[in-house]
């Protein structure tokens, strides 16, 4: 069996290791132009040209939980695609949310700030009744992290495109629920897909529907919110901060207003890493499984989306 392996990304020389000695037996290489047609590819973000070349492959794993990048591209035809599924990613992405509904509710900005002044004062504690959650996406990542906010007995809500049931959630699903589920949300997760039917979703018009002093954090890609949109609603006092990982150009370019802006808070897409051990676990036993022909978890659907 053959494997090829395309990311611009990560030193490809640890995931070629792994890859081997989880698939004894298998040639494992780094795809260059030209390369011999592979069984399965293992990729992240790879150009056109790769899959124009590797059109005879039969598995294609994605090295994240997004397949956005894969999707606009024309794929092998006969290929599934596999995307990771959780590899350590949930729990990560859960206590990253949780930090930020959690370092927000309890304004501990303002505390630091109070103490770098040398002062040492107390705010009234705020109720949390007041501080509804909802999470949009109630996939693999976004029911993680919805379960671990209930567990800080925030009231949680969690919207998904087709009805989702979790213990201490109030679910929403489609367009028709939408609206009632911004209404009664205040702090914003976006745990969505990037697709044409959620691209720009977080606009003037969505944020603006969110209880007064809402907040954003946006852990799925940048291209879900409308930049200036959310800076005017912060401007105007209608959200009271952001916390946001990705951006729809990364990294952050260097005077992009969300650098300096005092109401967010900005980090450099790393809610959830791909763990490196995890994900050729994960990757190499599906690849097993397809070759004696059973079915893996985790295949997406190219016409979805996601
Ligand atoms: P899943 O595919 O498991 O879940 C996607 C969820 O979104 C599902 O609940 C799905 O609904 C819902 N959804 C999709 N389209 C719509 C729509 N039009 N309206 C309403 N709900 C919709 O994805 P994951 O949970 O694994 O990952 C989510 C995203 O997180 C990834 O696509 C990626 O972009 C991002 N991510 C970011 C990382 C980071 O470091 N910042 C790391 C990893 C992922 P349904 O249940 O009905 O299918
Ligand atoms: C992913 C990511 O999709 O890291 O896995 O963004």
């Amino acid at each position: 069996m053959r494997i090829t392996f395309c990311s611009p990304g990560p030193k490809p020389e640890p995931w070629l290791a792994g890859l081997r000695a989880a698939l004894p037996g298998s040639v494992v290489e780094k795809w260059q132009p030209g390369a011999p047609q592979a069984d399965h590819a293992v990729v992240w973000a790879p150009p056109q040209q790769f899959f124009d070349e590797q059109a005879g492959l039969k598995g294609v794993f994605n090295m994240g939980a997004g397949v956005d990048a894969l999707v606009k591209c024309r794929l092998p035809p006969h290929a599934v695609v596999v995307r990771l599924d959780d590899a350590g990613m949930a729990v990560q992405m859960a206590e990253f949310v949780c930090h930020a509904v959690i370092r927000h509710f309890r304004e501990l900005d303002a505390y630091e700030a109070d103490i770098a002044r040398g002062e040492w004062t107390y705010r009234k504690p705020l109720a949390r009744a007041d501080f509804p959650v909802g999470v949009m996406g109630l996939g693999v990542l976004g029911e993680r992290v919805a379960k671990a906010v209930a567990q800080f007995e925030f009231p949680t809500l969690g919207w998904s495109r087709t009805r989702r049931r979790i213990e201490g959630v109030r679910c929403f699903a489609g367009p028709e629920q939408f609206e009632e589920f911004l209404a009664s949300t205040r702090i914003l997760v976006c745990l969505l897909p990037l697709t044409p039917e959620t691209q720009d979703i977080m606009n003037a018009r969505t944020l603006g529907r969110l209880r007064p002093g809402g907040y954003v954090i946006n852990v799925a890609r940048g291209a879900h919110l409308v930049d200036e949109d959310l800076i005017a609603l912060l401007d105007s006092g209608h959200l009271a901060g952001a916390a946001l990982d990705v951006f729809r150009t990364e990294p952050l370019p260097a005077g992009h207003p969300f650098w300096q802006h005092p109401k967010i808070a900005v980090t450099p897409h790393t809610s959830a890493r791909t763990l490196r051990e995890e994900s050729i676990a994960q990757i190499a036993g599906k690849i097993l499984a397809l070759e004696r022909g059973e079915p893996v978890a985790g295949v997406i659907d190219p016409k979805r989306g996601y």
